[in-house]
């Protein structure tokens, strides 16, 4: 375990590397059988919700605004006066997600802007103490999905633009006019404080989605602290943190932001791939938070076949909107969401409850597996036979909600397919289901 802990990822930024606090983690972490149970659901689920929505939606302009325009915190205090999403409807948001075939929600609930989008009693910053609104939509959303059966996670930003003992400053959010002194212990309990009360106010709590460590990743976060406290409320909830590098001792799985497992198109996922649950996220145009001017849509088509290469990579898949300032979510979103859904209604048992199967990721596509079924997902493939290296006996090949006939010739090392050309070739994902046996 200690040699986990002390393998530094190979990291040409400063940043990327691991913690000092790293070694002040929980150590010695063993899970709960809860906790491991919870996992198996989490990986099972697969497909999940990412929200990013706060007083910054009202910029429209994403949740950086405060840090990208250099705004000082007492001027940012200006837009919870304003924040009023009336249109916003929990109920909605739980049943979008649901007919988007997604098993779970996490939503921010406070972002590097340092506002609580909940009832935060340790705070006079929050949603129900500072805006019209006056409530705690975080609430409602709980209630909405516990209703559902989906669960919901917290996202919670360790890095704080905001408070004023958020001291040293980290690498981003030095714009903000802050005093130039502060306690981060101070700070540390305070973010405890808010912890505690979402550990213990709202249920049960899927698990904690932690991000932007890696703006001090030297600072000595008092891990070992925080991530016993969130075990010990509740052992099921799963902790996760967006920090670029390798778990670290009392996280339950490990997330990659904008990049399936292995790869590293965003530059900072340089971290190895872990035993423990993947997921990854990523951003339906090119924007976490709202933003009006990004018309980058990702098609329906891509986002499906995003989701089959995270299963593939044996990952979950967080896919994100960011609502509006009124509180719905603009069409574009929910109808690639709609869309995403009627595919996984017919295609789904390729996906959920499954792990990534015996041929790794390939440029042609992906395997998944469940139980005495391989999924082989051909995503791009021009050619009649396909060769996967198998070490099983295939007993029957063929296509998932399709006709046509894979003929299956065992070789030296796998098996070969063929009748792959003749196929009607779905435009998405072409299914071909393998049972195997003796
Ligand atoms: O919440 C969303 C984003 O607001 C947040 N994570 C997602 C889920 C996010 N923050 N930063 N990033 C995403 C990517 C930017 C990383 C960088 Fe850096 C921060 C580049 C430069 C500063 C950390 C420090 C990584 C490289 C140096």
């Amino acid at each position: 375990m200690i040699a986990r802990l002390l393998r530094t990822p190979t990291c040409a930024l400063a940043a990327c590397l691991l913690p000092a606090s790293a070694l002040l983690s929980q150590p010695g972490y063993t899970p709960t059988p809860e906790n491991v149970a919870a996992r198996t659901w989490f990986q099972d689920a697969r497909f999940g919700l990412f929200v990013h929505w706060g007083v910054y939606s009202q910029m429209g302009a994403g949740e950086w605004v405060m840090n990208n325009r250099s705004i000082r915190a007492s001027d940012y205090e200006r837009l919870p006066s304003s924040f009023n999403p009336t249109a916003y409807d929990a109920t909605a948001w739980v049943a979008l997600a649901k007919a988007a075939g997604m098993k779970y929600i996490t939503i921010t609930s406070k972002h590097h802007d340092g506002f609580a989008m909940f009832d935060s009693k340790v705070s006079d910053y929050t949603i129900v103490k500072r805006t019209p609104f006056a409530r705690d939509p975080i609430r409602q959303l709980v209630d909405a999905a516990g209703k559902e059966g989906i669960k919901v996670f917290f996202y919670y930003s360790q890095l704080d633009w905001h408070h004023p003992d958020y001291f040293p400053l980290g690498s981003t959010g030095r714009q903000t006019g802050r005093p130039d002194g502060g306690n981060f212990d101070r700070y540390l309990d305070y973010m405890n404080g808010q912890l505690k009360e979402l550990l213990t106010n709202y249920g049960p709590v899927g698990g904690i989605w932690f991000d932007g460590m890696w703006d001090k990743p030297e600072a000595n976060w008092r891990l070992d602290e925080t991530y016993r406290l969130i075990h010990q409320l509740q052992p099921a909830a799963l902790i996760g943190s967006n920090h670029h590098v390798t778990p670290i001792a009392g996280e339950d799985f490990q997330m990659i932001e904008k990049d399936l497992p292995g790869q590293n198109s965003a530059g900072f996922n340089k971290a190895e791939m872990s035993t423990l649950p993947l997921e990854t996220c990523e951003t339906m145009n090119g924007s976490w938070g709202f933003d009006i001017t990004d018309r980058n849509y990702k098609s329906s088509r891509d986002l499906i076949r995003y989701l089959v290469r995270s299963a593939g990579a044996n990952a979950n898949f967080l896919l994100n909107v960011g609502p509006m300032p009124n509180g719905t979510i603009q069409p574009e979103f929910v109808e690639r969401l709609r869309a995403i859904g009627k595919w996984l209604e017919v295609n789904g048992e390729s996906v959920y409850g499954t792990r990534g199967g015996p041929v790794s990721p390939r440029p042609w596509g992906v395997t998944t597996r469940k139980a005495n079924k391989i999924y082989v997902h051909i995503l791009d493939w021009m050619d009649d036979d396909l060769w996967l290296p198998l070490d099983a006996k295939v007993r029957r090949a063929t296509v998932l909600g399709g006709e046509g006939i894979v003929r299956v010739q065992p070789g030296k090392g796998g098996v070969l397919l063929s009748g792959i050309a003749a196929l009607k070739q779905d435009d998405i994902d072409t299914i071909v289901v393998l049972e195997i046996g003796q």
